[in-house]
């Protein structure tokens, strides 16, 4: 993909987001694989890292069966989470700075070791793993209609927005993550159960996964970064005045709200 068109798609993708306007499929107006996908992806990144922003981990999508059939789509995608997209436990956020805003209950591995190779196990994971969070993300497709290819939504950077994780820090040594059962509450009403087994059988395998991904293009998951292993159950369209809250067995729970 040359450089001009690159760009083009980049400013297109950037002006979405800040015009909180949602836009038509890229791939209805041009051509790219998914490896060309990924370089757009990676391109828009470094846009905002050039204009301040900070690279600070990884999120991996399409990890569960329930968001691969919510979504249509079949293979799990990453994307990257800039320093911007962290929000506090327990923050308001304005709903009209989003596009049409949805919620996703996740693990969040935190790393104490960098992280390489294309065959790592659940076991090395979990070694090179400091804590384990509670984590919601919210997601904010890019596209109009909240629906895309594979390619689109790799692009889109996975269709991330924000995230935030709660206070408990969990060491992975005793208990195992795959086990801890989640329950998702949107003002009190409870919207879906799980447990992050949802997520490739093991949220650990996840992490695995992006790790080889991201051996395969020379990159590798550093001590610090935070990675988010995938939504446990279908993502729920949040509306004002919404309370989102995520409450993990072990891991206790991660709040946020939407003004
Ligand atoms: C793509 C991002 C999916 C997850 O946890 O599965 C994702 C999307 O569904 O818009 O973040
Ligand atoms: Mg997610």
């Amino acid at each position: 993909m040359d450089a001009g068109k690159l760009g083009e798609i980049v400013r297109t993708l950037e002006k979405a987001e800040k015009m909180r306007q949602a836009i038509p499929l890229l791939s209805s107006s041009h051509r790219f694989d998914m490896e060309e996908a990924y370089g757009i992806q990676e391109a828009w990144m470094a846009y905002k890292q050039k204009a301040g922003d900070r690279l600070i981990g990884y999120k991996m999508g399409l990890t569960s069966p329930a968001k691969m059939r919510q979504m249509n789509v079949s293979e799990p995608v990453y994307g990257k989470l800039l320093a911007s997209m962290l929000a506090e436990n327990g923050e308001r956020l304005s709903h009209a700075s989003f596009i049409h805003p949805r919620v996703e209950a996740e693990v969040a591995f935190l790393l104490g070791k960098d992280l390489n190779g294309e065959d790592l196990t659940e076991k090395d994971v979990l070694e090179a793993t400091d804590h384990l969070v509670a984590a919601i993300e919210i997601i904010d497709s890019r596209y109009e209609n909240f629906r895309f290819t594979l390619a689109d939504v790799i692009a889109d950077n996975a269709s991330s927005s924000k995230f935030v994780l709660g206070h408990r820090l969990v060491s992975t040594k005793k208990e195992d993550v795959a086990t801890f059962g989640m329950a998702l509450r949107i003002n009190g009403e409870l919207k879906a159960t799980g447990t992050p087994a949802n997520v490739l059988g093991h949220p650990a395998r996840s992490v695995a996964m992006l790790a080889k991904m991201l051996a395969r293009k020379g990159e590798r998951l550093k001590a610090g970064d935070i990675v988010l292993a995938g939504g446990i159950t279908e993502a729920i369209a949040v509306q004002p005045g919404d309370v989102v809250q995520a409450s993990f067995a072990h891991l206790g729970g991660v709040e946020v709200l939407f003004v």
